[in-house]
């Protein structure tokens, strides 16, 4: 169980909360808030680790149809694991395809989407897909398909529809416990034309409550509290960076998104190819996702980090390191 009071400290990150270059490849002793004494959590015993995943989109298997369609396929399972979630700190995670999130999936507007989903968990779960499609796809229990039980499985289809940023999501009750133990994930369709080129990086928000109280004791960006302070995500200057952000938190009403030394445009749910907005703050509650872009116009490290305080605290903060 983690105390209220959390054992890592808070004096570091107020003294250097600031960008700043030319840190050298000590990252773990250099003042940043971390966990107390540098404690890391075993990436390779939890079989996924936030810095790979970041950058790991899922294309799934494709064939083309005598029509000349696109299938695309993938399988999902889900499956009952302890993850770390901080240093000594154990979650009887569900998950898909053994990671939290589970894999961000990708595919073209347009296309036919195959979805296998086995049930390898002793409880009963869907795939809840955002996006258009029939009802009896939904992945809601009672319709369809309907609820999942162990050892049973289904096939999700429907169009890649529309081009944007979505999620999926398990949807049976207790959802906020279905959720919130790791059955969520990216779902990204882009648009037929494409996307301009760029470094592009997935961020799925989400947090644990460790404690079961119904409230985080943890919080962060791809599961890991402070993953992206400890080794922090390498971009370029001058290149396009797009971030792909979802909100999957539960227990909190609203989550934020926030970039220093910068401002970026704002893509509500990919949807549109115009921003809504030029900002360095995105507030986005649970479900709500959108598509970011910038350029760092100065090397050194950037923090980017939720603006509720207390979510920043216990977790949910990065760095970004330019080079060039
Ligand atoms: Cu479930």
């Amino acid at each position: 169980m983690i105390p209220h009071s959390h054992p890592w400290d808070h004096e570091a990150q107020a003294a250097d909360g600031h960008a700043h270059a030319g840190h050298g490849a000590d990252t773990l002793h250099d003042g940043h808030a971390n966990f107390a004494g540098g404690a890391m959590v075993d990436h390779r015993g939890n079989g996924f680790d936030p810095h790979e995943l970041v950058r790991d989109f899922d294309w799934g298997r494709t064939r083309r149809l005598a029509s000349g369609r696109v299938v695309r396929e993938w399988e999902l399972y889900a499956a009952d694991k302890e993850i770390e979630v901080a240093p000594g700190i154990r979650f009887a995670a569900w998950t898909y395809n053994g990671r939290v999130p589970g894999p961000t999936l990708r595919c073209r507007e347009g296309e036919l989407l195959r979805i296998r989903f086995v049930n390898a968990s002793e409880h009963p779960h869907t795939i809840h897909f955002h996006g258009i499609h029939p009802a009896a796809m939904d992945g809601v229990p009672g319709l369809g398909a309907g609820q999942i039980e162990p050892g049973q499985e289904t096939v999700y289809e429907f169009d890649a529809l529309p081009a944007g940023l979505h999620l999926y999501h398990c949807h049976v009750r207790p959802l906020a416990e279905h959720i919130a133990k790791g059955l969520h994930g990216a779902f990204i369709v882009d648009p037929a034309e494409g996307r301009e080129e760029a470094d592009e990086l997935v961020l799925v928000m989400n947090g644990f409550d460790t404690n079961f109280d119904r409230a985080n004791e943890l919080y962060a960006v791809n599961t890991i509290p402070f993953a992206y302070m400890n080794a922090p995500i390498q971009v370029r200057r001058g290149d396009l960076v797009r971030v792909y952000l979802v909100n999957m938190l539960e227990y909190d009403l609203v989550n934020s998104f926030h970039l220093h030394g910068n401002l970026f445009h704002y893509f509500p749910t990919g949807t549109s190819r115009t921003p809504s907005e030029f900002t360095d703050t995105v507030m986005l509650c649970q479900g709500q996702r959108g598509i970011l872009e910038w350029r760092f116009a100065h090397p050194g490290r950037f923090m980017f980090h939720a603006h509720q305080s207390e979510f920043t605290e216990l977790g949910w903060q990065g760095f970004f390191e330019v080079s060039g």
